[in-house]
């Protein structure tokens, strides 16, 4: 029966859920937007279960350890004072978060001028860097992330375990993330099994060129 309003209880634990500080973002395309490169069902699951789970995961911790007043990498950046919830779930949310952004279906072939001209500088050229970042993607050995960075004003290519990321404070290299690429089997495993280099390969093909060559930018404009 209509009457009965079902939507009134729906709205009800919506408000509850509100205490919540972190919320899972919306994909800025469509799970099935990143194919042939990441298969829909593969987006999906990532999204939708490990995202989500780490999202939920990281406001019970940081609910848990009393912390309030502040944004994910405010906490991500003295997380050694945390519990390890906190630093694998925390990371676990904010990794992706900007990992989704970094990818899209219309990826450029190549950064912006100012970056290129950094990335050229830097690595001799762009095939190099290209080279240097899926490198350090394909052999890390277990799960965890490779990233292009800003540290202390110059680019690096790094890699991280787990949820761990540059933006924390027990960050072997620690730095602004430019670019990242996720090379936890669940990435990846569904399409390309074992066969992590041709996800690496692939990733190429959807990289949002703009969005990290703007961020390149900004962060240099302070
Ligand atoms: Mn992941």
């Amino acid at each position: 029966m209509s009457s009965f309003a079902p939507g009134r209880f729906a709205r009800k634990i919506l408000k509850q859920d509100a205490v919540h500080e972190f919320t899972l973002p919306e994909l800025p395309y469509t799970y099935d937007a990143l194919e042939p490169y990441i298969d829909s069902e593969t987006m999906n699951i990532h999204h939708s279960r490990h995202h989500a789970g780490y999202t939920d995961k990281f406001n019970a911790a940081v609910k848990e350890a009393g912390i309030t007043g502040k944004n994910a990498k405010e906490i991500l950046s003295e997380v050694s004072q945390y519990p390890d919830t906190i630093r694998n779930n925390g990371g676990g949310y904010f990794n992706h978060k900007l990992f989704w952004r970094v990818l899209s279906p219309n990826g450029g072939v190549k950064p912006e001028e100012e970056l290129l001209t950094a990335i050229n500088g830097t690595f001799s050229s762009f095939e190099n860097f290209k080279n240097e970042f899926s490198q350090a993607a394909i052999t890390l050995f277990g799960s965890g992330w490779a990233w292009l960075i800003l540290s202390e004003g110059k680019l690096k290519v790094t890699t991280t375990r787990n949820q761990d990321s540059p933006v924390m404070d027990i960050a072997e290299v620690k730095g602004t993330p430019l670019l990242m690429i996720d090379v936890w089997e669940h990435a990846y495993y569904l399409k390309y099994q074992n066969r992590r280099a041709e996800y690496v390969d692939a990733f190429w093909n959807i990289v949002n060129w703009e969005f990290v060559s703007k961020k390149y930018s900004r962060i240099l404009q302070g």
